[in-house]
């Protein structure tokens, strides 16, 4: 499939790009792709096309600029922008981004901040210019910073005056980068204020005429070893996503108010609190602080109705869900790793909203396996998003029966293209995707998560799912939170062990170990009972709330 006319001045991403040959298969409408989308989803585009004209200026131009759309805190005060504020303001910062930094359509832009509106402004202001939003985690540090920095050559930093530090001891070792600006920016500070360049500008920026194909964002994945990896990801993807697991899973409308805590860098947070929530002419609210403890008062004093975190979060939130007034919420999406049913029953129960679960990846973009509220299934992620196929299959990617565990391999209208990266041969292989995850699925077409696939604890012979003896473990009044990891064992290959963080008021007594062994052999299969168990007071986690079982592994 040839690529449309780019509109970048800078040739970088396209030469970034792997080689066809190892693409993914695209499930796209006519125009752009082979094999054609799926019934009842648009996935045709035009060859030109610029997202945040669709998603921010359409919006104005129908009439429904007054509607609210974004809120958070600025320099401490309460921000309430309507989208004609939200477009005026980024095509004042997408003037400064041109006129005064001297950005051109392609270069690489790096973001970095916790989420606020002026961040949101910022992501929007890159892209609309036709350059790349490089957004990152707010923890990054200098040697994290640096190593994303070389490898998407950026040109360009928009940082959160706040989050300096960093960045500028990265500085030296990054010679691609000529400029940093920062926003919310203290009065006076001795520094390249964005908004005061933005400030006089005019209210109209005409978006950039990118081609539907040319890359917009390049989101960072890191796993457990080796250089972070950078997807790219197009125009179209960021519309191809608003336009297949939203409208069937999540059904969001206008009158919406969208909330979370996924940063902006991540793509669950992106998807869930930017692209989302403006696809829809809803409002969104972007927190810098959203852990369990701030994210239930502020969903109620916002009235929130659709909430995004991670499983952990909702497990930490249930027990204090009735201090709150979450009347409003209607919507609660939970993604970034494995929903144990005992979160999803005990959510239900104090919220009565039935959590929405669904499996995305960086490299996928957003989600491509869920459910609706409707049709939940404990225990299962759910069914193949519309525009998207799976399929479980073995070492050789030949499909699996029904009730086989093996590896999970997706395609549709996004998929896996990593930024010069030997990797891409291990994540699209005969054009599906693999994301490194062991699933099955069953008659009905649900799909159930096991592991990742290299996490599988093989002991005496059996295979066994971490994840599932949490589950089991997680069904007990006396566990917060575990982590289950296969241990090398003389005798077994591996044994199973937990480690258990105790719920308030339950002492990490051996008497207690040993109701949790027998709890779990009396749920399920006695084989994958925990030999080991150990309590801690937490359990290592990134910030985009994986476990990270290797540190486990490590202790
Ligand atoms: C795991 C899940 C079981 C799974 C993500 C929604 O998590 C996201 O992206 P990442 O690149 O990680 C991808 C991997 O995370 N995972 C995610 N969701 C689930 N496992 N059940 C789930 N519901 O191993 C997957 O391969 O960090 C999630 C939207 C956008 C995202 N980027």
């Amino acid at each position: 499939m040839p690529l449309h006319p780019s509109a970048h001045v800078s040739t970088f991403c396209r030469d970034a790009l792997p080689p066809p040959a190892l693409w993914p298969d695209l499930l796209l409408d006519a125009e752009g792709g082979a094999e054609g989308g799926a019934e009842g989803v648009d996935l045709s585009f035009p060859p030109q096309l610029n997202c945040v004209e669709e998603l921010l200026d359409a919006w104005v131009a129908r009439g429904e600029g007054d509607r609210l759309c974004v809120q958070g805190l600025a320099h401490g005060a309460e921000v309430r922008w309507t989208y004609a504020d939200l477009s005026a303001e980024v095509s004042r910062l997408a003037h400064a981004l041109v006129d005064d930094l001297g950005v051109r359509p392609g270069e690489r832009v790096l973001l970095r901040g916790a989420n606020t509106p002026a961040l949101a402004a910022c992501w929007l202001a890159v892209v609309k210019a036709g350059a790349v939003a490089v957004a990152t985690m707010p923890l990054l540090r200098a040697k994290e910073l640096g190593q994303v920095i070389r490898k998407a050559e950026v040109r360009y930093a928009l940082c959160d005056a706040r989050l300096l530090d960093e960045l500028a001891l990265a500085r030296p070792e990054c010679p691609t980068l000529v400029s940093v600006a920062t926003f919310l920016t203290p009065p006076d500070a001795p520094l390249l204020d964005l908004d005061a360049l933005a400030a006089p500008k005019p209210a109209r920026f005409e978006a950039v005429k990118t081609s539907s194909d040319d890359v917009c964002l390049i989101a960072f994945t890191s796993g457990t070893t080796g250089l972070p990896k950078g997807t790219m990801h197009f125009h179209r993807d960021v519309l191809a996503v608003c336009r297949c697991w939203p409208p069937e899973c999540l059904q969001a409308t206008a009158d919406d108010v969208f909330i979370g805590s996924p940063p902006l860098a991540f793509t669950f947070g992106l998807g869930g609190l930017l692209l989302f929530p403006l696809s829809v002419g809803a409002s969104t609210v972007l927190l810098e602080r959203a852990s369990p403890d701030a994210l239930l008062p502020a969903a109620a004093r916002y009235g929130a109705t659709v909430l995004f975190t991670a499983p952990t979060s909702y497990r930490q939130m249930a027990p204090k869900a009735a201090e709150h007034d979450l009347r409003a919420l209607r919507r609660c999406v939970s993604a970034g790793e494995a929903l144990p049913a005992a979160t999803r029953a005990l959510w239900r129960e104090r919220t009565g909203v039935e959590l929405i679960d669904g499996i995305g990846s960086t490299e996928l973009l957003h989600i491509f396996i869920s459910h609706s509220v409707h049709d939940a299934r404990p225990g299962a992620t759910g069914r193949p998003v519309r525009g998207y196929e799976a399929r479980v299959v073995d070492e050789e990617g030949n499909p699996l029966p029904p009730g086989v565990v093996g590896r999970l391999a997706v395609r549709g209208p996004t998929g896996c293209r990593y930024l010069a990266d030997e990797r891409q041969r291990a994540y699209v292989q005969g054009g599906w995707n693999l994301t490194g995850d062991a699933y099955l699925m069953d008659e009905d077409g649900y799909f159930f998560y096991q592991a990742r696939t290299d996490d599988m604890i093989i002991s005496g012979g059996y295979n066994i799912a971490g994840p599932e003896v949490e589950d089991a473990l997680l069904a007990h009044e006396a566990v917060a939170e575990c982590g289950v990891i296969g241990v090398p064992d003389e005798e077994r290959g591996q044994v199973v062990k937990a480690f258990v963080v105790p719920r308030p008021g339950f002492a990490p007594t051996p008497a207690l170990a040993r109701a949790l062994q027998d709890f779990v052999k009396a749920t399920v299969a006695p084989y994958k009972y925990p030999r080991a168990l150990e309590f801690c007071e937490r359990l290592p986690r990134t910030e985009t709330g994986k476990l990270q079982r290797f540190k486990l592994r490590d202790l």
